[in-house]
């Protein structure tokens, strides 16, 4: 349903968009609600938009408690290692316990439900990589209605890069991840991959716009998706379409209302009994929608899958640099999306490395010689060995 905002909604969301002021923004965003008229195509961006508001309320209380070194709960997590990976689960289903079984955190294991009431990390080693695992606290019903942490832990979840859901095969497993995976999509955080995704990367003023579209949109024109932008006064930007979308997707890209985060589950407790029946009816509800990971935090059984299972699910390459005239390649690899070129590489190594790019060299199994040399559209795998010439 197309939101139709009149002009002036419109323009007032570019500011909250533009503002870097959690106060400022909030006041914004109460001026973009008087200007939103209230029917049917609005009333879900309108509850998305409160939502994004009490979570800076909350943020904002946070920061004057700190301020005033009263402690309290911190909720966010500066991002380490390869990914961060929230914990999401119902209290008592282990995922203190997944944290310190998997990545030697020290934490509060604890029978007493809602032990821990502020997120923890820590980190779990694949290969020659680190995952963050993050515990955040208890998943209840009402999460997303502002129960509890519940919207700080799904504000957690919005800014992860992936998560693990956790169930307790002890229990009844479909409730678990049904409850989990409402609250989820209440807040509009989906874990199966869209048919399409809608980039925006805001550039400086003057840059113009630009528009790719990498699969198709389906139920209007070009010229009405750059109308559409420049009614947001998303005048300066690069805006990525893949697959097939909408216009009311190029929409909720603009408020960031919708988020795709990978996900796994991991059902916990299969050392117990009855843990095997219900992993084979988790197994049959939820189908090849998510990988399930049956895990004991008590004998360590699965811990060498998730892991893998979590770098699987992420879609991402490991990429090892070489410098010209050295004859090792670098031991940590860079982390990029599957799908990038030696073009994302050089960007993610610097900023001006893309700029003086000449050409490189990739050390690759699957090419009949290595090196070859190669363009900056090269398109990189998982474990390619790129030395990069620069002009
Ligand atoms: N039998 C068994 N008990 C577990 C397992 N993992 C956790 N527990 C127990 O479940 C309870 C809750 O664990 P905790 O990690 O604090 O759960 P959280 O609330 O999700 O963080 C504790 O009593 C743990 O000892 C497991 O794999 N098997
Ligand atoms: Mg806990």
């Amino acid at each position: 349903m197309p939101t139709n905002l009149p002009a002036e909604a419109k323009r007032k969301w570019a500011e909250v968009a533009a503002s870097r002021n959690p106060r400022e923004k909030l006041q914004l965003m109460q001026e973009f609600l008087s200007l939103a008229p209230k029917h049917k195509g609005t009333a879900k961006l309108c509850a998305q938009v409160k939502k994004q508001m009490a979570v800076l309320r909350r943020e904002i209380e946070e920061a004057k408690r700190r301020k005033a070194g009263k402690g309290g709960p911190k909720f966010f997590i500066e991002k380490e290692g390869a990914a961060q990976i929230i914990i999401l689960g119902l209290t008592n289903v282990g995922k203190s316990s997944l944290l310190a079984t998997a990545t030697k955190a020290r934490v509060e294991v604890s029978s007493a439900p809602y032990t821990t009431k502020e997120p923890v990390p820590g980190m779990l080693p694949y290969e020659d990589i680190q995952f963050q695992l993050v515990e955040a606290p208890a998943l209840m019903e009402g999460a997303a209605d502002g129960r509890a942490w519940g919207l700080q832990t799904l504000a957690l979840a919005r800014n992860a890069d992936g998560l693990i859901l956790m169930v307790d095969l002890a229990q009844d497993p479909i409730e678990q991840i049904s409850l989990i995976l409402e609250e989820l999509e209440k807040t509009r955080i989906l874990v199966s991959k869209p048919k399409a995704r809608v980039e925006i990367e805001r550039k400086f003023m003057g840059a113009g716009l630009r528009i790719i579209v990498f699969g198709k949109i389906l139920d209007c024109t070009f010229k009405e998706v750059e109308d559409l932008l420049k009614g947001y006064r998303v005048t300066d930007a690069v805006v990525k379409i893949y697959g097939e979308a909408t216009l009311n997707e190029v929409e909720d890209a603009i408020f960031e209302s919708t988020a795709y985060k990978p996900a796994i589950i991991v059902a916990n407790k299969i050392d117990l009994e009855n843990a095997e029946a219900n992993l084979k009816l988790l197994e049959a509800y939820v189908g090849t929608q998510l990988p399930i990971v049956a895990f004991s935090c008590k004998t360590g059984k699965g811990l060498e899958k998730i892991g893998e299972t979590i770098f699987k699910t992420l879609d991402i390459i490991r990429v090892y640099t070489k410098e010209p005239n050295v004859k090792n390649f670098s031991e940590k690899p860079f982390v990029l999306k599957k799908g990038s070129t030696v073009y994302d590489l050089a960007k993610s190594i610097h900023s001006d490395f893309s700029e003086k790019f000449a050409y490189a060299k990739v050390w690759a199994k699957r090419l009949v010689f290595s090196p070859q040399k190669v363009g900056a559209a090269f398109p990189l795998e998982d474990g390619d060995i790129v030395e990069i010439h620069a002009k």
